[in-house]
């Protein structure tokens, strides 16, 4: 049975919600964060990337969210939430997949140039670069969401799964709020919060849920 290995208000959220539409068991492990709202270290040991999400599966352990939602959906969800490559689909899924990391590193970088002393909206080649790369990572997503009701496809899939963290807890970290400059994100954020799995996967493990032992 998988393990996901759960540190409290983070995108390790994302693999219970996926555990819930696909109908898979698994064992939930929870770690809280430090005082400095850092990873504990018995989080950073289970992997030397030192990141959540990890699950175990058997003797693998595994990290970076993206590769671990399309492992479990392939090997154990018969690919049912993965967009295979003969569908029309399967290059918005591609690309859609990206979308988590593609946004943090935008994020990160802008935060970084922030805490170094730059205004948001200073003069320099990192802060124009990462403004513009933050006002196109919106754009494409209020075009695509124009367009389909789902990310990587005309249904769920999970590039939803991977995606809506970024809309909702990352705005506690600094993401953009989605209100009303963002009428397709809206929409789409309402209609995927409303799916029983992911409700009950926020409560199991979502941002405001704690340790099921506390
Ligand atoms: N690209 C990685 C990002 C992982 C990541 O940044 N995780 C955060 C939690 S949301 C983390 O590990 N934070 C704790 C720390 O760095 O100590 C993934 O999708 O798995």
């Amino acid at each position: 049975m998988i393990t996901i290995h759960h540190l409290g208000v983070s995108q390790s959220d994302r693999v219970v919600w996926l555990m819930e539409e696909l109908g898979l068991p698994y064992e939930l492990k929870w770690y809280d964060r430090g005082s400095d709202f850092l990873a504990p270290p018995e989080y950073r040991a289970l992997h030397p990337a030192g990141t959540a999400p990890v699950i175990t599966d058997g003797s693998l352990v595994m990290a970076e969210s993206t590769a671990i939602v399309e492992y479990v959906s392939q090997r154990y969800g018969e690919g049912r939430l993965s967009v295979q490559p003969g569908e029309a689909d399967y290059p918005h899924y591609l690309y859609w997949m990206q979308f988590n990391n593609n946004l943090q590193s935008i994020l990160f970088t802008k935060l970084a140039a922030q805490s170094a002393g730059a205004e948001p909206d200073a003069d320099s080649l990192m802060m124009t670069t990462t403004l513009r790369r933050e006002e196109g990572i919106y754009r494409a997503l209020e075009q695509r969401l124009g367009e389909s009701d789902y990310l990587g496809a005309p249904r769920f899939s999970c590039a939803d799964i991977m995606s809506l963290f970024n809309l909702t807890s990352l705005t506690m970290l600094g993401a953009r709020e989605v209100d009303d400059s963002l009428p397709n994100t809206r929409a789409y954020v309402a209609r995927v919060s409303e799916r029983p799995a992911y409700q009950k996967a926020m409560a199991i493990a979502g941002p405001t849920a704690s340790r099921p032992d506390a």
